[in-house]
């Protein structure tokens, strides 16, 4: 059998999959921490953490663990029966996170469906809007998924265009403006705001401190759901388990993904207390695999590893170092206008200079061994792993640095 290089696996997705992506020219094989191999056995930082999905590290050995204990036992029985998975992972994350029920999803889009469902029915059941007239209030440049539904809340002309007829029911405010908030939810039959506490896909857009915490108050006044979608933003990324925590903001509805199941498996969740999960009752929502007992024994060893490991204590402390250190460079170099991110999750701002944009930094990165994304063409997302080292922080630093500097 002959090896396949890089590029005969790159043409390998190009003739037979769709064309929905535009990757960086890397092909990886081999995860582990925070490093990742491609085939030619080159390794690389991983500073985009598959979006935050692989918060706790590359096959994380706990994690793996539980993962193959369990895949040998049982994997699927669907929610037609019960298993002895799901009711002890719904008592763990329903405790460590502080909500009467979570309802068990796969992807992030699905979470965040799964919210914009309990939030329309939580408007007819409980606060007596009239069918079909409750609206959901979502911001300006969000990023919540792909759904037909989803893309109807999106602004962004790639997520959205030539999709349509889209989903009704939402107002569009601009994000980090409170007074719009304060004028949208006096709408009639609003229903919910719908908000990431840090912008991901718009370019770490980190809001003003107090924000989510004023927004909060406002909805609680109005007997309005504050629902987070924490897919990104959650489980240790930004310095505290949730990015809500730094305002000490709780929300009605809590979205979750991505990392809580370290990168291994679909895995996500939306969690409420009583009075607002209870809305929807048997057989009006659900998903096949969602609550599957792999996905269960997987989620809470990824959140045993985030609290054991304290990896929110972590990000806290190495994302300031990491900040402080290109902080410098908004000053001393022409191509970086702004760095900017809560915890682990930075992002710098791009000047494009001599047709040079943020793909090209991107890809110079990657030839000096560390993997990033741009997003928007001039923003570069920055988000390693959570069990990042100082050292290693220090030498990432010192990639990005020399490759910023062969642009000067
Ligand atoms: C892609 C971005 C990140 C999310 C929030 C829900 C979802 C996401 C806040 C949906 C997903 C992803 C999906 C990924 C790119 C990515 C992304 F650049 F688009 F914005 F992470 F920064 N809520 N985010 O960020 O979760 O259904 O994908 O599991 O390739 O589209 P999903």
């Amino acid at each position: 059998m002959t090896t396949l290089t890089s590029q005969d696996y790159i043409q390998l997705e190009h003739e037979f999959g769709a064309h929905n992506y535009h990757p960086l020219p890397v092909v990886l094989q081999k995860g582990k921490g925070v490093f990742v191999w491609d085939v030619e056995g080159k390794k690389y930082y991983d500073f985009l953490s598959a979006y935050s999905a692989v918060n706790q590290g590359h096959c994380h050995p706990k994690i793996i663990k539980a993962l193959r204990k369990q895949a040998k036992k049982l994997t699927l029985t669907s929610r037609a029966f019960y298993n002895d998975c799901l009711g002890k992972y719904e008592k763990y994350i329903t405790e460590l996170l502080g909500y009467d029920k979570v309802l068990p999803m796969n992807s992030g889009a699905e979470g965040v469906e799964s919210a914009l469902k309990l939030c329309r029915r939580w408007a007819y059941e409980k606060k007596g809007i009239p069918e079909n007239e409750a609206k959901i209030v979502v911001c300006d440049g969000n990023f919540h998924g792909r759904t037909i539904t989803i893309v109807s809340m999106s602004t962004d002309p790639s997520s959205f265009k030539g999709f349509g007829p889209f989903t009704p029911g939402f107002i569009v405010v601009p994000y980090n403006d409170i007074e719009a908030l304060k004028k949208a939810l006096e709408e009639p039959h609003v229903a919910g705001f719908l908000v990431e506490p840090i912008q991901g896909e718009a370019g770490v857009f980190v809001p003003d401190s107090g924000y989510l915490k004023k927004a909060w108050d406002l909805c609680r006044k109005k007997n309005i759901l504050f629902i987070a979608d924490e897919v990104q933003t959650g489980l240790a990324r930004t310095g505290k388990m949730l990015a809500c925590n730094h305002e000490d903001v709780r929300p009605d509805i809590l979205i979750l993904g991505k990392a809580l199941s370290g990168g291994v498996l679909p895995v996500s969740a939306m969690l409420a207390d009583n009075d607002i999960m209870l809305c929807i009752k048997p057989g009006e929502h659900g998903s096949t695999f969602g609550g599957n007992p792999l996905a269960c024994k997987v989620a809470i060893a990824s959140l045993k590893v985030l609290v054991d490991e304290k990896l929110a204590e972590n990000a806290e402390k190495l994302g300031a170092i990491f900040r402080e250190e290109l902080k410098t460079y908004e000053r001393d170099h022409d191509m970086v206008e702004l760095v900017r991110g809560k915890g682990l999750l930075n992002a710098i701002v791009i000047k494009p200079k001599n047709g040079k944009t943020a793909w090209d930094v991107c890809v110079a990165l990657m030839n000096n061994g560390l993997l990033a994304k741009p997003t928007h063409d001039h923003i570069i997302r920055f988000a390693p792993p959570l069990v990042i080292t100082e050292d290693q922080i220090m030498e990432a630093v010192d990639i990005i640095k020399d490759t910023l500097d062969s642009f000067k």
